[in-house]
This record gives structure tokens, C-alpha cells and sequence, in this order.
């Protein structure tokens, strides 16, 4: 046997592809993992054998309190490990998709993440009533919704969300143009260091914002950045999970009238009634039915 190297413990604080990089201390270590495994997410902590001054690999994953995820019919993609909330960033305009946000909302319940709702450029007042309205059904729910203006109230915008963030590890999600740059700005006052640092280390090209990264701030506070994205597939969950996921379906279920009820189509079915009475928001029900039908499509 070689001499044993030492291992040592890092967090992943970006991914490009099979490139990582880990934080340990002061220092950040460009990594790569040993053959073709691709498991490691934004978040992890991992165990590193150092190769060379800035180099290591990733000899192995610590066990996870959480793991966010995303997949298609393929593939399932992870998005980041250890995670206690995650922020759904929307905004007055440019519209929202009560699609991505309620696709957002199930990932985070089958993880076992806490979702809130971060509702940005409040300013825009000829759209917020309407987006106020539409964000109702969320908090109805239980969602907490946060209003701020990381424009017009920068500084309310930080008071109002760095006492969430404390302690915890967030991940900021939202479709592109609502506002996540201009607050993850306010909040880590050197992300744009940060991200031109971890670009050249991760060496993704000049502008690119679509990696995922983390920021570590004081005290065991840690927030991560993801690109925004238009699609945010959860092939991967089953039956059980979903019907689990739409927290509003709890009061239903074990009330419908066949006990393996898929609460789609089915006689006597207490969801589809909590639907047609309005209990139920008929959208939320409609993207059940979608992610039903994707959960049997996985061909992995
Ligand atoms: N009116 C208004 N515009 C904002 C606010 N926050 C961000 N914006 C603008 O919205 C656009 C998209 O912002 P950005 O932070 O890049 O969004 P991202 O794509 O989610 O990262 C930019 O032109 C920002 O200047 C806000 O609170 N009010
Ligand atoms: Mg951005
Ligand atoms: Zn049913």
C-alpha cells in the first residue's frame, strides 16, 4: 500500500459540468470526481484528496440531510444537497408561471425543504394587485410571502429577508428577468466577485450565469445561486410523493372512496370534489394531473 494522503473535508460551492469547486477554509480547490461520476451537487460536503496546490478529487459524498432535484423523461439532474428552504423568486412583470412556482413548490415538500414566496419589483403598482391575487393562492396554502422592491427598497428588501436566511442554507430560484440577481447583489454585497472568481476557476466563459453557486456568509448562513430556468421537470417523483406534495390534497386523502385512488378520474373521489367546490385551485389540480402522467413517461 502508498502512503495513505490525508483526506480533508470541503463544500461544493460550484458545479460546471463534471468541474467542481469546494471551499475548505480560506481555500478553494478546483475538483473533479474519479471516473464518470456525476453525483456531486452545489452544497455537498465532501471528502477531498488533494492532487496539487489548488487540485483535488472528490473521494467521497457525506451523507445528506436534503437533496433538491429536477429531471426529465432521461435524466435526473441534482440542483443542490443540504438545503433548509428554498426562496421562489417572482415578480410584478415580467408574468409569472404558476406552473414553475407550484413545480417549485412539490420539489420542495418531496424534498423536505420549506418553501417561501419572494415577491419582487413591488414597485411596478399598475401589475401588483393582480400579482397579489395570484400569489393568494400560495399563501392560502401556508406559503410564506415576502414582498420586497430590491430597487425602489433595497434596503427594506435586505431587512426583510436576511433574518430568514440566517442560519439556514437557501437556495434562490426564479425565472429569468424577476429580480434574483439584483437581490442575491444586495445580499452578498461581493457576489460579483465571487462569480467572476468561480468562473475563471471553474473556467465557464466570461458572462456565464449558468452554473449553479454558493455563498457562504457569517455564521453557518449559506446561500445559493441557480440559473434561472423556464422548465423544472419532476419526472422522478411517484404517485405517492405527488399526491403527498400538494399539501392542500391532505384533508382528502384516505377520504376517497377507492383506497388506491389516483384522483384523476375515479367515482367518489374527495380531491376531485374539494376541486369541483372550489377547495382545490383548479390550476394546482391540473399540473397533478401533469405530473402524474410525467412520472409514468421515466425511461431511466
Ligand atoms: N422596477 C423594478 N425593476 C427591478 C427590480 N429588481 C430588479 N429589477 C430589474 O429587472 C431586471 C431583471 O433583474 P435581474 O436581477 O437581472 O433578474 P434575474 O434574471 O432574475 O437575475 C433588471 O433590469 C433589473 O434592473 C425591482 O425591484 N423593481
Ligand atoms: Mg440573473
Ligand atoms: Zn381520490
Amino acid at each position: 500500500m502508498s502512503a495513505a494522503k490525508a483526506l480533508f473535508s470541503a463544500t461544493v460551492i460550484a458545479a460546471h459540468g463534471r468541474h467542481y469547486l469546494a471551499q475548505a477554509g480560506d481555500q478553494k480547490l478546483q475538483c473533479v470526481t474519479r471516473g464518470k461520476k456525476t453525483d456531486v451537487a452545489v452544497g455537498d460536503l465532501v471528502n477531498l484528496l488533494s492532487t496539487s496546490a489548488n487540485q483535488a478529487v472528490i473521494e467521497s459524498i457525506s451523507e445528506r440531510s436534503t437533496l433538491l432535484y429536477r429531471s426529465d423523461q432521461y435524466k435526473s439532474k441534482l440542483l443542490a444537497a443540504n438545503l433548509t428552504q428554498l426562496f421562489i423568486v417572482v415578480a410584478t412583470e415580467p408574468a409569472f408561471s404558476d406552473d414553475l412556482i407550484s413545480r417549485a413548490l412539490v420539489a420542495s415538500e418531496a424534498a423536505g425543504i420549506r418553501a417561501h414566496i419572494v415577491l419582487n419589483k413591488i414597485d411596478v403598482t399598475a401589475s401588483l394587485a393582480r400579482t397579489r391575487e395570484r400569489i393568494a393562492v400560495y399563501a392560502r396554502l401556508g406559503y410564506p410571502v415576502h414582498e420586497v422592491s430590491a430597487q425602489a427598497a433595497p434596503e427594506h428588501a435586505v431587512a426583510t429577508l436576511l433574518p430568514i436566511l440566517r442560519g439556514e442554507s437557501t437556495i434562490l430560484i426564479g425565472q429569468s428577468g424577476m429580480g434574483k440577481s439584483s437581490l442575491i447583489n444586495l445580499i452578498i454585497p461581493d457576489a460579483d466577485i465571487a462569480v467572476r472568481e468561480i468562473s475563471a476557476a471553474l473556467d465557464t466563459g466570461k458572462h456565464t450565469t449558468t452554473f449553479t453557486r454558493l455563498y457562504q456568509i457569517e455564521g453557518g448562513t449559506s446561500i445559493i445561486d441557480s440559473p434561472g430556468f423556464q422548465e423544472f421537470g419532476l419526472y422522478h417523483l411517484s404517485e405517492g410523493m405527488l399526491e403527498r406534495a400538494f399539501r392542500e390534497f391532505a384533508p382528502c386523502l384516505g377520504q376517497c372512496k377507492f383506497y388506491n385512488c389516483h384522483h384523476l378520474n375515479e367515482p367518489a373521489c374527495a380531491v376531485l370534489d374539494a376541486v369541483q367546490s372550489g377547495t382545490i385551485a383548479p390550476h394546482r389540480h391540473a399540473l397533478y394531473r401533469q405530473l402524474v402522467h410525467e412520472s409514468s413517461q421515466v425511461l431511466y
